[in-house]
């Protein structure tokens, strides 16, 4: 946003003065990369998602079968636990809220919820009801592309704030997954690659809920 006509300091000072930044935040225009170990190269000729766990039917979309799904885009911030933000994100992909809402996924009543698989063991697991929201996306487009491969291609969660709607549950970027290919949908919680390693469960920015208590950091 206002990337051409202002620098960084007085974008940051604007999206502070609308009450966009959450605190201990800086902006960033850059899209850092952060992720633990490799980044897989996928075929997507063998690709899947699996939705595993307490849902009704249980399902494996291949990758056509997966890009048949209704789509949606949106506008987020989204915000890393390593303090940068970035604004007006635009995101293309596939919403899990949509999919329950039309019946292509129904989970158990006693789902409440969902851990995201990635390749190479990446895990990372959120509430049900918060993955439900209109601000959490499997993702396959950024900024109008297919993902870049070290972003997550083929696909991804993200989760994010909405610029005017600051009720709307968030988290930190690192409860979307990168490189996904599961969800499990369970009845008690499970913690996550990072969430096993002294970060927050809940990773609420507008908290500043980075670290767990009683973690190393
Ligand atoms: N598969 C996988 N997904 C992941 C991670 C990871 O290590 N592996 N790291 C998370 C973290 S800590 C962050 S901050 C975001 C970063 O997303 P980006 O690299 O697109 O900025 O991805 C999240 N998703
Ligand atoms: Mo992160």
């Amino acid at each position: 946003m206002f990337e051409k006509v202002f620098g960084r300091r007085q974008q940051e000072e604007s999206v502070r003065e609308m009450n966009r930044l959450p605190p201990g935040q800086s902006l960033t225009n850059k899209f850092p990369v952060l992720h633990y170990g490799p980044t897989p190269h996928t075929d997507l000729s063998t690709w899947d998602l699996k939705v595993f766990g307490l849902v009704e039917v249980e399902k494996t979309w291949n990758w056509e079968q997966f890009n048949a799904l209704p789509r949606t885009k949106l506008t987020m911030d989204i915000h890393c636990v390593t303090r940068w933000s970035k604004f007006d994100t635009d995101w293309e992909g596939v919403s899990l809220g949509q999919l329950v809402r039309e019946g292509f996924i129904t989970p158990k009543p006693e789902a409440k919820y969902v851990v995201q698989h990635c390749e190479y063991g990446y895990t990372t697991n959120l509430p049900l009801d918060m993955m439900l929201l209109d601000n959490f996306l499997l993702a396959t487009h950024f900024d109008g592309k297919p993902l870049e491969l070290e972003h997550g291609y083929p696909l991804r969660g993200v989760i994010g704030t909405f610029a005017d709607r600051h009720e709307v549950k968030s988290a930190y970027l690192w409860k979307g997954g990168k490189w996904l290919r599961g969800l499990e949908f369970r009845a008690q919680d499970q913690l996550g690659f990072w969430e096993r390693n002294g970060y927050s469960n809940e990773a609420d920015p507008w908290r500043e809920q980075r670290f767990a208590r009683g973690g190393w950091y």
